[in-house]
């Protein structure tokens, strides 16, 4: 089989390229090793920037987002008892985020490249790029036990941060970045009315809590653990008790529980993989770079270098030139290290290190009352929250 871009994963960053390109008509082929169902069973992020929400307008496959998703126009940050609200819309001249699931962006992007009639190929084994180096890449993959071939122009590696794409690189093309945080997230989902209209980012000395939700009716909910907490031992009460205790009261008192249908452990990282270019095969999302979920920077992130990636590629098919793609690595790093500093202060400033002394305390907390004292200092953080230009 020949296309044009073979893109390896149907996460969120391969259904957008490949819908932005065949809205383009640029021919691409998606490969993924597991199937629809788990892909639309994983549950992560709920943020999207404003810049992510036109790049799936931009895809036809933002109808059902204008219409079921919520837009927010500020969070809460809880510490010492009391909610200090950040007004996104006030401080950024208008701007706002919106809170619509990943899995249901996906299940949009799907839809919509079943109607185009693109290819997608699930269940795929041995998914592996080949000859990047070269001018004529291709990608081979078992399929029901045969081995199979796709010759492209190009190799998209949207296989997230354990596929193959990056693996394939030599080492010493490849420098890698990272830092891992002492502690995960515990979160739950479940069908209950969300405490508050507004996220609620909570900093407690139990550790961090996350108030999110998915609509009005379904809630997420997320607290520090420790990376060696078994799931097994967080019943349902034992975490709505934890999670109340790390809430201002009035929350904590108002807080509707109903039984979790979803609960799961992530640990958090912040990587980065330079260069995301090696000839014909470019890295896109967390196959390149992973921050942890506190500022909501993951999936905008890998909308991003969509963005980069597709407009490079646009160049090169209608006006043959290279510039685009020669410069996409570069373009899209300057977005992703901001993104990720932005992250790792959130973080930092949000959760309880198990080494924290007293001095780091103090600064802590002086943050958070600088932060919410200062306007400047809340305009960074709200920009940023919303999402940096492309
Ligand atoms: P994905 O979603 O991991 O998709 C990769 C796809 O590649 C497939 N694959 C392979 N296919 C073929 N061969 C192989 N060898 C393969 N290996 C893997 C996989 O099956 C999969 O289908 O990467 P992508 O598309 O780059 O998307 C990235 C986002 O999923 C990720 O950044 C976000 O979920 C991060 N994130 C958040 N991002 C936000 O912008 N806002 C948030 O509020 C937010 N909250 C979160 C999050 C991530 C979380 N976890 C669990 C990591 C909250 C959590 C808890
Ligand atoms: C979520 O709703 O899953 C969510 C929201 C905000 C974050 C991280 C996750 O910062």
């Amino acid at each position: 089989m020949r296309t044009q871009i073979a893109i390896i994963g149907s996460g969120p960053s391969g259904l957008l390229l490949g819908q932005l390109l065949t809205e383009a008509g640029i021919d691409n082929v998606i490969i993924d090793r597991v199937n629809k169902d788990y892909i639309l069973g994983r549950v992560r992020a709920g943020v999207l920037e404003e810049g992510t929400v036109g790049l799936l307008d931009q895809a036809k496959a933002g109808t059902r987002l204008h219409a079921e998703g919520l837009p927010h126009d500020g969070f809460s940050l809880a510490f010492d008892g009391r909610d200090h609200r950040i007004d996104l819309h006030e401080l950024t001249g208008g701007r706002r985020v919106t809170v619509y699931g990943q899995t249901e962006v996906t299940r949009d992007l799907m839809e919509r490249r079943e109607a185009s009639g693109s290819l997608s190929i699930y269940d795929a084994v041995d998914v592996a790029p080949h000859d990047f180096d070269g001018h004529s890449p291709f990608v081979t993959y078992v399929k029901d036990g045969v081995a199979k071939r796709i010759d492209c122009d190009f190799i998209a590696g949207c296989d997230g941060f354990h596929g193959v794409s990056r693996k394939a690189v030599p080492e010493r093309a490849i420098r890698s970045f990272e830092k891992v945080y002492p502690f995960g997230w515990l979160g739950v989902l479940a069908d209950v009315a969300p405490v508050s209209h507004e996220l609620i980012y909570a900093n407690h000395p139990r550790g961090f809590a996350l108030c999110s939700m998915r609509s009005a009716t379904r809630s997420r909910y997320y607290i520090q653990c420790a990376l060696d907490e078994k799931i097994e031992n967080w019943s349902d009460d034992r975490f709505w008790d934890e999670l109340r205790r790390r809430l201002p009261v009035h929350h904590a008192e108002a807080l509707p529980t109903a039984p979790s249908f979803e609960k799961s452990i992530a640990p958090l990282r912040s990587f980065v993989a330079e260069p995301m270019r090696f000839g014909r095969l470019f890295l896109v999302g967390d196959a390149a770079h992973i921050v942890p979920p506190t500022g909501a920077k993951g999936l905008n992130l890998a909308a991003s270098d969509v963005h980069y990636l597709f407009s490079g590629l646009i160049e090169h098919y209608r006006e043959g030139s290279d510039g685009g793609i020669d410069a996409y690595s570069q373009k899209a790093l300057a977005r992703v290290w901001k993104a990720v500093r932005f992250s790792w202060w959130m973080t930092t400033m949000m959760h309880r290190f198990p080494d924290t002394g007293d001095f780091d305390q103090k600064i802590q907390e002086a943050e958070l009352d600088y932060l919410t004292h200062s306007r400047a200092a809340s305009t960074a953080l709200a920009e940023n929250y919303v999402g940096l230009p492309f």
